[in-house]
């Protein structure tokens, strides 16, 4: 509202129309942000009734990772309308869309007499009526077809299976049962991993979206919990200082923080800078700690760029300082052209090439 008064004052200062002026609010997707749609409810309503200003937004973005997206984009543009939408960027080729929007107007007192509704509807036949051949493709709450496949046959275990599925709770008390006859190097390496990789095959198919992602990577996090608590291990002399981070524009840190705990566990002191991290953070903290290994994750080819860049800053003010690389999108060939000295395709690569320098 703020933004939106400052624009307003602006305006008024060189004689443009209030009206003239749009206000876009912009739609946050709630399958990232569950309060998004009321967050951007409030602000219509909001710039409606406190500045008497004009809205617009691009719709369809609130539905961004859902499955049936024109289902939640149809429903959400009504309600935008109720509060007090002016102009919507929709694609008017979009039937549900069209159908939400002359509703809505009709509804709002915006079309004389359903005149413009009835025009578009009078021949319009209804769902139940329409003939049953051809709908045997829809399932009917569209749910079914979206849930990951679950690998029954693929020989997983218990905490496969509630990753994949999403399920925080239960992977972690099937860590905690699966940790009675594995080790959880084991457990991240023939249950954790393999069920993150289904998940991130049905997400690059259209299977699973990215909610349901989310709640992969959080079952995950809650199992690698327990496991972190089970190898909690003795205090040992320090080998060396190492920096471990997520490139920047990266967030996904899951395998870093896999890595973090392994070489923890083989006596490193690990300082780890999180995720999304800039390059110039990286080697500032390389030259202040007087750190000569640096290890790099990135799970993005957008991503790998970052990496680069952090190589070639870190070659430039800290050449003593050795730099491994891993995550997902990673290979021996990408390491060796972006620069690094080593790739290590796991969490124990790290060690032995970390060993290697330092044992
Ligand atoms: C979980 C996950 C997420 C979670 C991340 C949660 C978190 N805190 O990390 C969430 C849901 C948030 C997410 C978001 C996104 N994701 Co994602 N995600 C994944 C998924 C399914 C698993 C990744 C993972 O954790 N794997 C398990 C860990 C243990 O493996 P790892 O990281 O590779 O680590 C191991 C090794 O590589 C190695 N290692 C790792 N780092 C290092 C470092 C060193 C130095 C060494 C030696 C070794 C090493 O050791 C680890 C243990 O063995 C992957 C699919 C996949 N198979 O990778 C997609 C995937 C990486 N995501 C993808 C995408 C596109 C996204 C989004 C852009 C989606 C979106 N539209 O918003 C966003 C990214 C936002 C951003 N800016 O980063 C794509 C990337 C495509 C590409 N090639 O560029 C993938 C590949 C899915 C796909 N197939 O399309 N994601």
């Amino acid at each position: 509202m703020a933004v939106g008064r400052k624009i307003y004052a602006a305006a008024d200062k060189y004689g443009i129309s209030h009206d003239d002026l749009v206000i876009d609010g912009l739609c946050m997707t709630i399958s990232s942000d569950s309060t998004g749609a009321l967050a951007t409810l409030e602000t219509l309503r909001r710039v409606r009734d406190e500045l008497h200003g004009r809205t617009i937004l691009g719709v369809s973005n609130i539905s961004f990772g859902l499955p049936a997206r024109e289902l939640v984009n149809a429903h959400f543009l009504t309600m935008a309308m109720q509060s007090g939408l002016s102009c919507a960027i929709i694609n008017p080729g979009n039937e549900p869309m069209m159908q939400a929007y002359r509703a809505s107007l009709a509804l709002l007192n915006q079309d004389e007499q359903c005149m413009g509704f009835i025009d578009a509807y009078h021949d319009y036949v209804p769902l139940a009526k329409r003939s049953a051949a051809g709908s045997a493709s829809a399932s009917p709450d569209g749910t079914a077809s979206a849930a990951p496949a679950a690998s029954q046959a693929s020989g997983h275990g218990a905490l496969y299976q509630a990753i994949e599925r999403g399920m925080k709770e239960k992977a972690a008390s099937a860590t905690h049962d699966g940790l009675k006859d594995h080790s959880g190097l084991d457990l991240i390496n023939e249950e954790l991993i393999p069920a993150l990789d289904q998940v991130g095959q049905g997400f690059e198919k259209g299977t699973v979206f990215l909610p349901q992602l989310l709640m992969s990577a959080e079952a995950a996090k809650a199992a690698f919990a327990v496991i972190k608590d089970s190898m909690a291990g003795q205090p040992q002399t320090i080998k060396a200082k190492v920096i471990l981070a997520t490139v920047k524009g990266d967030i996904h840190d899951i395998g870093k923080n896999i890595v973090k705990v392994m070489l923890e566990n083989y006596g490193y002191d690990v300082i780890d800078l999180g995720k999304d991290v800039p390059p110039e953070v990286i080697v500032e903290t390389a030259i202040r700690e007087q750190v000569t290994l640096v290890g790099l994750s990135a799970l993005m080819t957008t991503t790998v760029v970052s990496m680069e860049e952090t190589i070639r800053q870190l070659r430039k003010k800290k050449p003593d300082c050795r730099v491994m690389v891993g995550g997902a999108v990673m290979t021996q060939e990408y390491a060796d052209a972006i620069g690094a000295d080593f790739y290590g395709k796991d969490a124990m690569a790290s060690v032995r090439y970390a060993d290697s320098l330092f044992a």
